[in-house]
């Protein structure tokens, strides 16, 4: 039966491989690749009581995880947990942790005001390379080459990703992101994309890491749309709240 089928398959697949443009990544996080814990160790995603993954996170101590304080809103802290040392959902790697604590930004009222940030406290240790924090502003201008990882939306209003996707995006001045969010607030944020749009964190990704080398810069917050012409992704600027995220992460 199945031999009747090899020709019209042999036939898909190659019309299939023509149609796709040379050097086609498939579409991620928006317009990234697949990647690699390898290389991103602290990458990390938040699951429900029901294993469901709902937002990114950063491991930044062996006990501690930064995301956004939006994404300790919906769900409750005791029915979340870390899943750490997972690149593909449907596998059994890594370990997945209790959170036995959240300290949400005292300032955080929704991610347009900026302060979307929040620490997680993990029960047990990660046994995995935090990121260092980004400290000195003057070490990441505009046109700075960063990586944003997650689990989240590969296209805008489509499927959240079951392996791990990751994206370069040039961190973006202040005048452009103020252009595309009139609501911009330079202390608390920080935009990344390129100008024309097409590379881009999404839905599910929020809370998840934008590192320059193994550094956080930012965490993601919002943004209208993804990947859109004129609206790059905002992040929260970890430059603002190093000191934050180290006195509730047990680093001091
Ligand atoms: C979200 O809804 C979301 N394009 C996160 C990031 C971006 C857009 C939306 C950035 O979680």
């Amino acid at each position: 039966m199945s031999r009747r089928f090899a020709p019209i398959a042999a036939t898909v697949l190659a019309a299939t491989v023509l149609s796709m443009p040379a050097a086609e990544a498939a579409p991620s996080i928006v317009g990234g690749e697949k990647g690699s814990l390898a290389d991103h160790p602290y990458a990390v995603y938040l699951v429900d009581s029901h294993g469901t993954q709902f937002c990114g996170g950063v491991i930044v101590s062996r006990t501690a995880v930064a995301t956004a304080a939006h994404c300790t809103i919906d769900v409750p802290p005791d029915e979340t947990s870390v899943v750490a040392g997972r690149e593909d959902k449907r596998s059994n790697d890594g370990v997945v942790l209790a959170v036995t604590d959240v300290w949400r930004h005292p300032d955080y009222r929704k991610p347009q005001q900026g302060s979307d940030l929040a620490v997680l406290t993990v029960r047990g240790q990660l046994p995995y390379r935090p990121a260092a924090l980004a400290r000195d502003a003057s070490r990441y201008p505009a046109g700075t080459k960063a990586t944003v990882l997650g689990w989240g939306r590969i296209a805008d209003g489509g499927d959240r990703s079951d392996y791990l996707r990751q994206a370069t995006v040039p961190l973006t001045d202040d005048a452009t992101c103020r252009t595309g969010y009139p609501e911009y607030n330079p202390a608390s944020m920080l935009c990344a994309g390129y100008p024309s749009g097409g590379t881009d964190a999404c839905k599910g990704d929020s809370g998840g890491p934008l590192v320059t080398g193994a550094t956080l810069v930012g965490i993601v917050s919002y943004g209208d749309g993804c990947g859109r012409p004129g609206k790059p992704g905002v992040y929260t600027r970890v430059t603002s709240f190093a000191d934050d995220i180290a006195a509730h992460s047990g680093l001091g």
